[in-house]
């Protein structure tokens, strides 16, 4: 059986736990391939809103298998609070979670070094979540990595040790004042070290690999989006990962010509959170408005999340990268109530229009060029059926398939499970 991919195809945070939440029933297993505790993936169910970071959206279907794959990176005290978290669900985590001893651990000192190397940036900071993702991929390519597999060893204490000690070398270099106690920092590790030890490390490439042998239905579950992408996101304003569907193929171990149908996520308008160009950002009251209805804060961190119409420049970039056999919209409701709104078709470039995404995309290269579409006043929140979508809405969903040359199969109105529609 192919494995499936659900991308994120703008600056992340398009709703990709929902839909992974959603579409969980059709799969026997959920696979992370990428990213970390970065990642804020929000479910909403029987009245309840749940927040994961590293744990796949599948969790909380009890016979689906959750996959932690070998391109992850795991920070074990950030991974004991989720597993805490999940208590109050009766999840059966020791059975249906499984790690690959390929995925890279995050270390306190790899988090003290993202602060340092925050700060040493100043005003050119990335706006990071400050989990200790880049210098965790930094010590995976540099292969000086410690990996989940590697706490099965006896040595794994003094190969903790060795790294830590060349950290805080590199810490003093950066000669930041970051403040931090070490000692603390590592009774906690150790601590939750001990909490992951007693969940189910795995060859995850092996198991992946029987398990499409024996029919099972798979699904790879992206973070962040693939503007932030380490290749083809907005350089450096990025995270660390491949958050594109070549990352499922080197995050888990599948073979290329076994990915099945590509499902592209994103909103119905766009937001960013952290540093970094955004062509279609807005700065007044419809950018606030955007922010207020759609809750636009950051799930792990809690930052205010900078809004802007969408961008179908960037978008088509998205769905080209990702090869998206399918849309899936969100968010469409939190537009509900707005007199016009404008889509950007092209950008304006050194005097020419053009329709790709250029190399450089900072507000001094580019203007957006914008279609202007009639708003609806509907609250869609209520909606169950296409068929009860508001006509000025469809003419805004088909303009986008028309343009994105892909179909929008599934549209969300509101967080909630239930506020799904399939077309
Ligand atoms: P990092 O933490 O070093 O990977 O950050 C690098 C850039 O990537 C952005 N980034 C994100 N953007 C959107 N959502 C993310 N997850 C959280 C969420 C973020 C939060 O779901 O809301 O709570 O703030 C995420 N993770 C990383 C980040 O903003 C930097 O621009
Ligand atoms: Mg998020």
């Amino acid at each position: 059986m192919a494995v499936d991919l659900l991308l994120g195809l703008q600056w992340g945070d398009e709703g990709k736990g929902k839909i992974v939440d959603v579409f969980t029933e059709k799969y026997d297993i959920i696979a992370r391939f990428q990213g970390g505790p970065n990642a804020g993936h929000t479910l909403e169910f029987d009245g309840r809103k749940h927040v994961l970071h590293t744990i796949p959206s599948g969790i909380f279907h009890k016979d689906t298998i959750n996959l932690v794959g070998n391109g992850v990176v795991i920070d074990p005290v950030i991974f004991k609070r989720e597993l805490e978290n999940l208590d109050a669900f009766h999840t059966d985590y020791k059975a249906n979670l499984l790690i690959s001893r390929k995925a890279h651990l995050i270390l306190p000192t790899h988090r003290l070094l993202d602060a340092a190397s925050e700060a040493s940036k100043g005003k050119a900071k990335i706006g990071s979540t400050l989990k200790g993702i880049g210098p965790t991929y930094m010590d995976k390519t540099g292969r000086n990595g410690l990996r989940v597999g590697d706490l099965e060893l006896d040595d794994w204490k003094e190969r903790y040790r060795a790294l830590a000690d060349k950290h805080e070398k590199m810490i003093d270099f950066y000669n930041s004042d970051v403040q931090y106690d070490l000692a603390e920092l590592e009774r906690e590790f150790f601590e939750a070290v001990k909490t992951l030890k007693s969940l189910t490390f795995i060859d995850s490439e092996e198991y992946l690999y029987q398990a499409q042998a024996e029919g099972k239905t798979i699904l790879a579950e992206g973070a962040q989006g693939s503007l932030l992408d380490i290749d083809f996101g907005t350089y450096p304003f990025v995270t660390s990962s491949t958050t594109t569907a070549a990352g499922a193929c080197t995050g888990l171990g599948v073979a290329p010509n076994m990915i099945g149908d590509a499902f592209g996520i994103f909103k119905a308008y766009t937001t960013r959170v952290g540093s970094g160009p955004f062509p279609t950002e807005l700065f007044d009251a419809d950018g606030e408005t955007m922010g207020r209805v759609g809750n636009e804060f950051g799930a792990t961190t809690g930052r205010p999340r900078r809004c802007g119409w969408l961008d179908l420049v960037a978008l088509r970039y998205a769905v080209q990268i990702n090869g998206i056999t399918q849309l899936i919209m969100m968010k469409g409701d939190v537009l509900s109530g707005f007199e016009t709104l404008k889509v950007c078709t092209a950008y304006n470039y050194k005097g020419k229009e053009i329709k790709h995404l250029p190399y450089n995309i900072e507000a001094e290269n580019v203007t957006p060029v914008y279609a202007t579409f009639k708003g609806w006043k509907e609250d869609l929140t209520k909606m169950d059926n296409a068929s009860q979508l508001p006509g000025e809405f469809m003419e805004y969903v088909e303009f986008l398939e028309k343009e994105l040359n892909v179909p929008i199969s599934v549209i969300s109105v509101g967080p909630d499970r239930k506020q799904t529609i399939k077309r």
